[in-house]
């Protein structure tokens, strides 16, 4: 058979600097500015065409990196979605199977909606495939494809499979080489829905399989795809002493608890660590009880930032505007804190109820979600109704953060003049962001009008008790680790 893996368009996709930056790419040779996509590729898809039997052919058609059509040749056609792409997932799947071809859809946004997408699938994966995909291909080859596939059971870490990376064109990436080492997260904040997709449990690979993936990668860049690489930081310490050999430079996703392991961040800069993306999610205190988010203590935020500069790594702060609590002081204290944090890299987002998060259930309990237009699912729209806010004015704060942070006022207050090669590679993010900024999202900051001030003259009243949490039974992933599996102890 003929398998095509398909990631839908995602126009929404706000990591496209404007063109003249991929010269930049010649001073931090790691860093592909020139990319045509995303940030990082599909991992997904990659390792799904691994485990694919060998006597199929696979393709991935990735619409990051072109707009993506219906009118490839396939046998079967295997679609993955986040929510924001949903709807150009639906569109693609109606088109393919208008041909005739068979439709199967699955990452995170058919298993949380899987009703919905199997309107447009013949069929729909909730959860992780790793260990049902050979199954669910047999089962097309055989004429007796199932309408949902669902495995409850973990996969066992040791056999997630190296991914298909040369199937991917790696000129489209800015980081080609995106690595997961773990899955699952204890933490469960409500507006994330990576514990009902992953679990609470938090899971890893031998350290000596990623040994062995990051061996056959080329290049001195990776990007750890985890939600949160140092979950364990006793296992995180023996990951880095690992990698400490390899000479690599990488970056990933962390919790501020990294910042209280003087150890942890030690080695983590020797084996190559550049940067990492931290969810601060905001300053306020009482937002944060919001957020479900209890390992952050906002008021340790910029101890715990020196902390992590002392230690010679770049931070990446990723910041929501909206949780209920949020009035006005929240925008201007968080871009005051940032800046004076100096913080390398910040993301701002509008507070969106995923579906599958805890937020989802209460906002629909609460009567509050304003509509389910997916595509605007995309962390920078409002979607819900706030208390104090309109939606409008959220919004501009949002963007209002963004010109500010990356302002070249900003950057000089933040980063300094540059002395070193590695000032200037933060130089030149910064100031692609600053571009894509201008260039994107420029008609949409100045089209408020600041006289509409957004504030509700009397605040919305809220509904229902506020700790709404998903149920065990809502997860799809149980723990009960597969016959055989080793587990180690931390
Ligand atoms: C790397 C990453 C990205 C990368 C690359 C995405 C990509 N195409 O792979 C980039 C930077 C582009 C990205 C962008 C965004 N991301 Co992102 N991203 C991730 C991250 C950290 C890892 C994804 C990954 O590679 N996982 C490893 C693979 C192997 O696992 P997997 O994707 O879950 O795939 C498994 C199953 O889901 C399933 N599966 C997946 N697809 C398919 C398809 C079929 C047919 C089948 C059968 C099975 C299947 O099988 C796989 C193997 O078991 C996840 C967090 C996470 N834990 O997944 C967030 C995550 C997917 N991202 C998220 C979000 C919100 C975004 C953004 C909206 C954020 C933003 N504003 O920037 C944007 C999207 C913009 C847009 N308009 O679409 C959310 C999605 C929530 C949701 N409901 O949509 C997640 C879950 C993070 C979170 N904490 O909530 N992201
Ligand atoms: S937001 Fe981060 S820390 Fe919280 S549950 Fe999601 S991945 Fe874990």
């Amino acid at each position: 058979m003929k398998i095509l893996f398909a990631n839908p368009d995602n126009d929404a996709n706000m990591y496209k600097a404007p063109k003249f930056f991929r010269h930049a790419s010649r001073v931090s040779p790691d860093l592909n500015f020139g990319a045509t996509g995303a940030l990082f590729p599909p991992l997904n898809l990659a390792t799904l065409a691994a485990i694919t039997p060998p006597e199929h052919q696979v393709s991935i058609d990735d619409g990051c990196l072109h707009p993506v059509s219906a009118d490839k040749d396939a046998d079967l056609v295997a679609i993955t979605a986040m929510t924001a792409q949903a709807p150009a997932a639906y569109r693609l799947a109606d088109q393919y199977r208008a041909r005739g071809i068979p439709v199967v859809m699955g990452g995170i946004h058919p298993s949380m909606c899987p009703d919905e997408a199997g309107q447009h699938a013949d069929s729909v994966v909730l959860g992780e495939a790793d260990g049902l995909w050979a199954d669910l291909i047999q089962d097309v080859a055989n004429g007796k494809l199932k309408s949902r596939y669902h495995d409850l059971t973990p996969i066992a870490m040791d056999k997630i499979a190296l991914p298909r990376r040369d199937l991917l064109d790696p000129s489209g990436y800015v980081i080609f080489n995106s690595v997961q080492t773990t899955r699952g997260c204890p933490f469960n904040c409500n507006f994330c829905s990576v514990t009902t997709m992953s679990g609470i449990k938090y899971r890893f690979r031998p350290i000596e399989k990623i040994v062995e993936e990051i061996k056959t990668l080329n290049g001195r860049c990776i990007y750890f795809v985890d939600d949160n690489i140092i979950g364990i930081p006793k296992r995180a310490k023996e990951l880095f002493k690992a990698l400490i050999p390899l000479k690599q430079r990488w970056a990933s996703q962390v919790t501020i608890n990294f910042a209280r392991d003087e150890e942890l961040m030690k080695l983590a800069r020797e084996s190559g660590c550049q940067g990492v993306f931290i969810g601060f999610e905001t300053f306020s205190k009482k937002s944060i009880r919001d957020a479900g988010k209890f390992v952050n203590k906002p008021k340790e935020y910029l101890r715990d930032i020196q902390r992590i500069h002392k230690a010679g790594i770049a931070v990446w702060g990723s910041f929501i505007f909206g949780f209920d609590n949020d009035d006005l002081d929240v925008f201007r204290d968080t871009l005051e804190l940032i800046e004076e944090s100096k913080m390398e890299f910040a993301q701002f987002s509008l507070l969106t109820p995923l579906p599958g998060t805890a937020l989802f259930k209460q906002f629909e309990e609460e009567n509050r979600i304003v509509h389910k237009d997916w595509k605007k699912y995309d962390l920078g729209a409002m979607v819900f109704k706030h208390p104090l806010f309109e939606g409008k004015r959220l919004h501009f704060e949002k963007n209002h953060a963004y010109r500010r942070f990356y302002s070249i006022r900003s950057m000089f207050k933040r980063l300094g003049v540059p002395k070193s090669r590695a000032d200037v590679v933060l130089w030149i993010c910064n100031l692609a962001v600053n571009g894509a900024i201008k260039y994107r999202w420029g008609r949409d900051y100045w089209s408020w009008k600041e006289k509409e001030s957004g504030v509700r003259d009397v605040p919305l009243p809220l509904g229902v008790d506020r700790v709404v949490k998903i149920r065990k039974d809502e997860r799809l992933v149980a723990h009960m680790p597969r016959q055989g599996q080793p587990v180690a102890q931390y």
